[in-house]
């Protein structure tokens, strides 16, 4: 960790943490922790992202000292700007302009992230693809910073750790000696990862059934290594949250017979985000990033225009070029 971004986290007197658009618990968790501990040492600070307007329902917990702030608040510049699981600007969404203005002002960005496709538009980075989240680097920062782990913190470092590592399954040993320290700070992880990933509303399961319904596997797509995708269409998801939405593809990744799951969620009659997930063969991150995305190697993500048949060959002939690992 280079120090100057140390020196730049001890002198903060005021400071914006951003997470991407729709963020995810390990995005709005990372960018809690960090914010409440530099709270905690004095600065004043806001935490904000673009999409949607309000904190998901299933991440409202982590920020208990309402720290996050409408994007509309977010001032045009700041002395310190830190972008917490962010590759690219853009997916900032509306709150983009606020890292060029801020450079413009004289202050400083550093950016915080685990994607290999982090493209290091800050002024300052802690920037390690091989972190299995970036709460794993929010928590080095902390120790760094000798900020006391309350439990609050603990808690928004450990829901980025048990999303982003599918709950520990990819975690090294010293991220499970890192959640061993959370615990002790007082984290209850069953009610946690129930908060942050199993609470459903009834209507989930009507959306389930509905998606699902479209699923279909495809053994000959993805180089011969199989697809198996679904779509959730506007109707069906008309009456569940993002989450609801967002938890299909665990889902559809758990089919053994193809390497590469999809799913394609619609934004818009012919726009859809599209979720992919790989099992260990094809890097589906450089698929994604062909496609105007980005994402992990075994986790990605994109927004493609056009009809569903449009979209589903789009991503066909994507993964069909993608590197195998
Ligand atoms: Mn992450």
């Amino acid at each position: 960790m280079t120090s100057s971004a140390l020196d730049l986290l001890r002198n903060a007197t005021d400071v914006t943490l951003l997470a991407h658009v729709r963020p995810d618990a390990d995005a709005l968790g990372s960018a809690l922790a960090l914010g409440r501990a530099l709270h905690q040492r004095g600065a004043t600070v806001r935490v904000s992202f673009a999409i949607p307007d309000e904190v998901p329902e299933s991440l409202r917990g982590l920020d208990p000292g309402n720290l996050v702030v409408p994007a509309a608040d977010v001032p045009a510049a700041s002395p310190l700007v830190i972008c917490c699981d962010t590759p690219v600007p853009g997916r900032l969404g509306s709150l983009a302009d606020r890292v060029e203005a801020t450079k413009a002002a004289g202050g400083a960005v550093l950016v915080i992230d685990h994607h290999a496709s982090n493209t290091r538009y800050g002024t300052h980075h802690i920037v390690d693809d091989t972190a299995e989240a970036t709460a794993v680097l929010v928590l080095n920062v902390l120790d760094e910073l000798g900020a006391p782990l309350d439990e609050p913190i603990a808690r928004c470092v450990y829901a980025g750790l048990v999303t982003d590592t599918s709950g520990f399954r990819r975690a090294k040993p010293s991220t499970h000696q890192a959640a061993a320290r959370l615990l002790e700070a007082g984290v209850d992880p069953d009610r946690l990862a129930r908060e942050v990933i199993d609470d459903h509303p009834f209507a989930w399961l009507p959306m389930l059934s509905a998606a699902l319904g479209t699923a279909r596997l495809e053994p000959e797509a993805a180089q011969g290594y199989g697809l198996v995708y679904a779509f959730v269409t506007l109707e069906a998801a008309a009456d569940v949250r993002l989450e609801e939405v967002e938890g299909v593809v665990d889902v559809v990744r758990s089919v053994r017979d193809a390497e590469v799951a999809a799913v394609f969620k619609q934004q818009k009659p012919d726009e859809w985000t599209v979720s992919l997930r790989a099992i260990g063969k094809i890097d589906v991150s450089v698929a994604a990033r062909g496609l105007g995305g980005g994402g992990h190697r075994l986790a990605a993500g994109c927004t493609v225009r056009g009809t569903a048949d449009e979209v589903l060959a789009a991503v066909r002939d994507a993964l069909a070029g993608a590197p195998l690992l």
